[in-house]
C-alpha cells in the first residue's frame, strides 16, 4: 500500500494567488480559481492537510507548501485567499499585507460572482437552526435555493448548480472579516455572546466583525431583545423581532384564546405549541426565520408547515433517552456560555449539568446564576474545569470527570427520577474530542448504553 507523503514542493508552475490552508474550503477555492484559470499556489501549516489527496489528485501542477508557514512564500503573493479558521492577524499575513497583497476569503469570492439574492445569517447561536430553517422553508415555497458557509458546504460550491434563484448563507465572524463585497437582500446578528475570544481582543471587537453583515445589506433584521446585537444596526432601518407582542411590521409574540402565537405586528401566525423545536431561543430562531423568509417572498403557509414539522438537529438540546424517570439531553454543539445559558433556561430545573472543555477565554459568569436556578449538580471536565469551577464557587454541588463515561456514569448516581441530565459543555471540545460530534456521539453511546442495562435489568 502506498503511504501518502506530506508534500512540500515547488512546482515550476508561477503562481500569484495564494490559498492558504486546505480543508474544504480551500479545496473549493482551488477548484474556483482553477476553473478560472488562475495561477495559484496552495499553503498549509500542516504537514498533511486534509484536502491534500485530493488537491494532488485533481490538481497534479498547484505548487504546494505544507507543514509550516514561511513569510518568503507569502509575500511572493498578489492575492491571498485565507481558510476562516487561519487568523487574519497571523504574521505572514499580516507581511504580505504589508508587501501589498490583497487578503480575501471564499465567500469573498462568491459575493463577486454571485447573482440571486442572498440571505446571510449571523450571531454567536442559532445560525445552523435558522439557516435550516430557511432552506427547507425554501424547499417548501418551491424556491431553488442553495444553502452553504459557515454550515459545512463552502460558498463557492453553491456557484456550481445553475438555476440558482436564491443563496442562504451561514457566516461566521472569521468569515465576515474577508468578504467587503458581500451584498445580501436581507442579513441579521441572531444574538452577540463571548465566543472566540481566542482570536478577538474583547466582545466589542468580536460584536464588531459580525456588524459587517450589515454593510452592503437591503432589509437589516434585529432582535430586540439583545441590546448588544441591535446596537450593531445602530442607524439603520431595520425589522426587528423579540419574545414580547411587536408594533406593525415587526415580528414577537402574542396571546391568542390562552395560547401563546408567533406573530407579526397584531396579526397571530402560530400557536408555539404546535412547533416541535422546543425554548425561548427556538421561538426566536423561528422569528427571524419568518421575518428573513417574509422579505425573500418565501410562502408564508410553507414556512409554518416547516416549523410545525422540524424537529431540530442533532447536538442542539436534543432529547436521548427517559431512564428511570430521568431524561437526558445531547447540547454537545453548546460550546458557548449564551447556548449553555439558553439550554438551561429552556428546560429548566431540576437539572445535572455537563460542562466544561476549552473555555476559548470566555467569562463563564453569567452562567452563575442560571446554574443556581436551574441545576442540581455540575459535573466538570475537560481543560478549563478549573476556571469554571472558581466562577461558579460552589453555588452547587460540584463533581469532577476525567471522561464521557465517568461523566455519565456521575450523573446517572446523582439524578433522581423526575431531574434532567444536561451535556451541554459553553466550551469546545477540542482538548478531549475530535470535535463537538464526536463529543455528543460519545455521550449518546454511554447514556445508551445505561438504557440498555436498565432494559436488562
Ligand atoms: N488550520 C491550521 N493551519 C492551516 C489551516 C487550518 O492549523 O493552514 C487549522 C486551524 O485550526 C483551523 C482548522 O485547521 O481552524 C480548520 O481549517 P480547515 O481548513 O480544515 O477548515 P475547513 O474544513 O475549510 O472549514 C471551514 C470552517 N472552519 C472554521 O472556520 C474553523 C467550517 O466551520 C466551515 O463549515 C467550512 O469552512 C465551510 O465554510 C466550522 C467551524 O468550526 C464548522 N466554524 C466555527 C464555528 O462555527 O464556531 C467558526
Ligand atoms: P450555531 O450554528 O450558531 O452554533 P446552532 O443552531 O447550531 O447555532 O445551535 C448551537 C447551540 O446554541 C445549541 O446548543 C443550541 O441549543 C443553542 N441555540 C440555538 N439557538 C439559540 C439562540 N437563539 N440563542 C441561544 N442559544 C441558541
Amino acid at each position: 500500500m502506498t503511504q501518502i507523503q506530506p508534500i512540500t514542493q515547488e512546482k515550476t508552475m508561477t503562481w500569484d494567488t495564494l490559498v492558504v490552508g486546505l480543508g474544504v474550503t480551500g479545496l473549493s477555492v482551488a477548484r474556483y480559481l482553477s476553473e478560472k484559470e488562475y495561477n495559484f499556489a496552495v499553503t498549509d501549516s500542516r504537514k498533511l492537510p486534509p484536502g491534500s489527496k485530493e488537491l494532488q489528485q485533481n490538481y497534479p501542477n498547484v505548487p504546494t507548501y505544507f507543514g509550516s508557514f514561511n513569510e518568503d512564500i507569502f509575500t511572493q503573493a498578489k492575492s491571498l485567499v485565507v481558510n476562516p479558521g487561519v487568523a487574519v492577524s497571523t504574521p505572514e499575513i499580516q507581511a504580505a499585507k504589508k508587501a501589498g497583497a490583497e487578503i480575501i476569503g471564499d465567500v469573498e469570492l462568491f459575493a463577486r460572482e454571485a447573482k440571486a439574492p442572498v440571505i446571510g445569517i449571523t450571531g454567536s447561536n442559532g445560525k445552523t437552526t435558522v439557516t435550516t430553517l430557511l432552506q427547507l422553508m425554501a424547499k417548501e415555497s418551491q424556491v431553488v435555493a442553495q444553502t452553504g458557509g459557515n454550515i459545512g458546504t463552502p460558498a463557492l460550491d453553491l456557484l456550481i448548480a445553475e438555476d440558482t434563484e436564491l443563496f442562504i448563507l451561514e457566516l461566521s465572524s472569521f468569515q465576515l472579516e474577508t468578504c467587503p463585497s458581500l451584498k445580501t437582500a436581507t442579513a441579521v446578528v441572531l444574538n452577540i455572546s463571548e465566543d472566540h475570544l481566542d482570536r478577538y481582543d474583547d466582545l466589542a471587537h468580536y460584536a464588531a466583525t459580525k456588524s459587517t453583515i450589515y454593510n452592503n445589506c437591503q432589509q437589516v433584521i434585529v432582535n430586540r431583545d439583545d441590546p448588544y446585537a441591535m446596537a450593531l444596526a445602530k442607524g439603520k432601518s431595520s425589522i426587528s423581532f423579540g419574545l414580547d407582542i411587536p408594533e406593525e411590521g415587526h415580528y414577537g409574540l402574542c396571546i391568542k384564546d390562552g395560547k401563546t402565537w408567533l406573530a407579526k405586528g397584531t396579526e397571530c401566525l402560530l400557536d408555539v405549541a404546535t412547533m416541535k423545536l422546543q425554548g425561548k431561543h427556538n421561538q426566536l430562531n423561528a422569528l427571524a426565520a419568518i421575518a428573513m423568509g417574509d422579505v425573500v417572498g418565501l410562502q408564508r403557509s410553507a414556512m409554518l408547515s416547516v416549523l410545525t414539522e422540524y424537529i431540530g438537529m442533532e447536538h442542539r438540546t436534543e432529547w436521548v433517552a427517559e431512564i428511570e424517570g430521568v431524561n437526558w439531553y445531547n447540547d454537545s454543539k453548546g460550546t458557548n456560555v449564551g447556548a449553555t445559558l439558553a439550554a438551561l433556561e429552556g428546560l429548566e430545573g431540576p437539572i445535572v449539568l455537563i460542562l466544561g472543555g476549552q473555555g476559548k477565554g470566555a467569562d463563564f459568569s453569567p452562567l452563575k446564576q442560571a446554574v443556581k436556578n436551574n441545576a442540581k449538580a455540575v459535573i466538570l471536565m475537560g481543560e478549563d474545569a478549573d476556571v469554571i469551577a472558581n466562577v461558579l464557587a460552589a453555588s452547587v454541588p460540584e463533581y469532577r470527570a476525567d471522561s464521557m463515561a465517568q461523566a455519565v456514569d456521575l450523573a446517572r448516581k446523582i439524578a433522581q427520577s423526575g431531574d434532567k441530565v444536561l451535556l451541554s459543555p459553553a466550551c469546545a471540545s477540542f482538548d478531549m474530542f475530535a470535535n463537538y460530534q464526536a463529543r455528543g456521539n460519545e455521550f449518546v453511546q454511554h447514556v445508551t448504553s445505561l438504557e440498555r442495562q436498565e432494559g436488562c435489568a
